[in-house]
């Protein structure tokens, strides 16, 4: 129902309706609902010591440039003791830092930095495996009851030569089965993800309590909230429910590679009822501590799933959930190829589906998805940052999008992600390997892009770093760092932050958005395409005049400050513009 209609009945017919719905709009908004989260992936932004690899007291040291961006909070990619069999997303003690990083007292360090200069800092929460070489494992394989049970383990099944094979059908995210057999305890282990992620057990009370304990010790230090990851596969379908054998899973249909994740639909494995409750029991236990120092904890939760899915991650009505299910429509349901009416589609679809009392959130890149410039090509970037930044809602960037950076070329030599080795074929393995956006962040025009002063550094530095970096942008008068920088503080505008928002897809290539409140309106429009049009924006209400220029991508011949008019403004090929209704 369109907002005014709603409005007017509201006022005929129910008072409290009309209230609500403006109590929302006058409400104080609190720190996570107006900041930027930049996401930073510890491995890759700063390295202090020269051995090649980014770390905790490199992160301390340019926390300053966050606040340059108009960043008020960063998500830190898991820092803590880890093997790396998956870069720390397979964690071996969850209270502990990882030696390459730092120690504890770097991290406290980081916290306090942090805390001067006002930059809320989020953790990585890993809830659904841990370390075939954490002490937990360990302990199960030498029998000790408590932690065996931390683990998910099942007989094999023999064949009528005598030939083990695993429980189930299953296959592993990253390839082949999910099953991996231990001699100790002649049974085989759960890992949805590598092999040296061994799945909990979230059906032993024990594992709930412990890591809710993780939880706790993190936010007793002060940590504004948590990122979990790979939520959805967090519980398996029960084995009770199926006369106590755990069943194999339907074939999809969409590949004839046994071995593929996609060869099977994932109907007892991934987005069972369950996760949902956990995931509500979590949030209480941020409560709990926000009760203690009154700083609001915020859970983002990782979920590619549908808009009906994610949103169940929100609450159910009654408990509440994540602040911010992540919304992915601009990493999963658009390209370089999507038509302006595609990506008013996409963008329109978490604001469609989401409760009305939630926020929305944007998402245009992280460290498991190529980087946008290579996705849709340096020209759509300050494009790109203008939806992430200027939609209703919490923008999310991961570091580089402002400046643009783009995939690394890593060789199939170099290549340490186990997404991409798993594949076993040095031809294709780029397809699945995340380490081309996993590249060294690129400060400067020196030596390893200014990320590590070491001969070798863990993922090669992307090429073209002499001239696309930091130092570079920030000190040329159109670059896209001073664009970002620039949207980051049109952001804090009424407009942007409380205001209502309207689109249309012109045709093909040209998506426009108005974003207004009383006293101001504001127009984006984005040309997806290299081809040359004349746009009428009048077609939004109350626009008519002039309009002033005020951010335009790096490639745009317009002026901030140019005058245009709103019945004829010529957009250029692959311009972005966000433009001011003057009267
Ligand atoms: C843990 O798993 C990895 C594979 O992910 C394997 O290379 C390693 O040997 C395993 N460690 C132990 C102690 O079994
Ligand atoms: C975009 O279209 C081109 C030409 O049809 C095609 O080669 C390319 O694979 C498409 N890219 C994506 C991401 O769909
Ligand atoms: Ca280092
Ligand atoms: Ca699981």
């Amino acid at each position: 129902m369109p907002l005014f209609i709603m409005r007017t009945l509201s006022f005929i017919l129910l008072p409290t309706l009309f209230l609500f719905a403006f109590a929302n709009n006058d409400r104080e908004l609190e720190w996570w609902e107006t900041t930027i989260f930049y996401q930073i992936y510890p491995r890759s932004f700063m390295d202090s010591d020269g051995d090649g690899i980014g770390d905790l007291k490199g992160i301390t040291s340019r926390l300053e440039y966050l606040k340059e961006l108009g960043v008020g909070a960063t998500w830190l990619s898991p820092m803590f003791k880890s093997p790396m069999y998956d870069f720390g997303y397979d964690i071996s003690d969850f209270y502990d830092v990882h030696d390459e990083y730092g120690t504890m007292e770097d991290f406290d360090n980081l916290m306090a930095k942090a805390k001067e200069l006002d930059i809320k800092i989020v953790l990585d929460f890993v809830p659904n495996h841990g370390s075939n070489e954490s002490v937990w494992f360990e302990e199960a394989l030498k029998g000790h009851d408590k932690y065996y049970d931390y683990f998910i383990w099942e007989d094999g099944v023999e064949d009528e030569n005598g030939v083990l094979h695993p429980p189930t059908n299953w296959n592993s995210v990253f390839r082949k089965s999910a099953w991996e057999y231990r001699e100790e305890v002649g049974k085989y282990y759960l890992h949805q993800f590598v092999i040296g992620q061994p799945d909990f057990n979230y059906r032993n009370p024990d594992v709930v309590e412990e890591m809710k304990n993780v939880l706790r010790f993190w936010l007793d230090k002060g940590v504004a909230g948590f990122r979990v990851d790979a939520i959805a596969h967090l519980f398996e379908v029960n084995k009770e429910d199926f006369g106590g054998k755990l069943p194999d899973e339907p074939l999809s249909g969409w590949t004839d590679d046994p071995e593929s994740y996609d060869y099977l639909n994932h109907i007892y494995t991934k987005d069972q009822e369950e996760t949902y409750d956990m995931v509500y029991q979590w949030r209480e236990v941020f409560e709990e501590i926000s009760k203690k120092d009154g700083l609001t904890r915020v859970m983002m939760t990782e979920i590619y799933a549908s808009p009906q899915i994610t949103m169940k991650y929100f609450g159910d009505g009654e408990r509440e959930g994540a602040q911010m299910p992540f919304n992915f429509v601009l990493i999963s349901d658009i390209n370089i190829n999507s038509t302006a009416a595609e990506v008013k589609y996409a963008l329109d679809k978490f604001l469609t589906f989401k409760p009305i009392d939630k926020l929305a959130n944007w998402v245009a890149g992280n460290h498991d998805n190529n980087r946008v410039a290579t996705r849709f090509g340096p020209k759509l970037v300050d494009g790109i940052n203008m939806i992430v930044l200027l939609l209703p809602g919490i923008a999310v960037t991961y570091m580089g999008e402002e400046i643009g950076m783009v995939d690394g070329y890593v060789s199939w030599e170099d290549t340490v992600d186990p997404s991409g080795c798993n594949t076993d074929d040095p031809i294709n393995y780029v397809i699945s390997s995340r380490d081309p956006e996993r590249t060294p962040f690129q400060w400067s025009s020196e030596k390893n892009a200014g990320f590590s002063v070491a001969d070798k550094t863990w993922l090669p530095v992307a090429d073209g770093y002499e001239t696309l970096n930091v130092e570079v942008q920030r000190n040329s008068e159109k670059s896209h760092l001073n664009v970002y920088k620039t949207l980051a503080r049109l952001r804090t505008e009424p407009a942007f932050r409380y205001g209502r928002y309207e689109s249309v897809a012109y045709n093909s290539d040209i998506l426009a958005f108005k974003r207004w409140n009383e006293d101001e309106t504001y127009i984006v429009v984005i040309n997806f395409r290299d081809d040359c049009y004349t746009v009428d924006l009048t077609y939004f209400e109350h626009v008519v005049g002039n309009l002033e220029v005020v951010v335009t991508n790096i490639q745009s011949t317009k002026e901030v400050g140019d005058l245009l008019e709103a019945n004829k403004v010529d957009i250029a090929g692959s311009e972005s513009l966000v433009l001011k209704v003057t009267q």
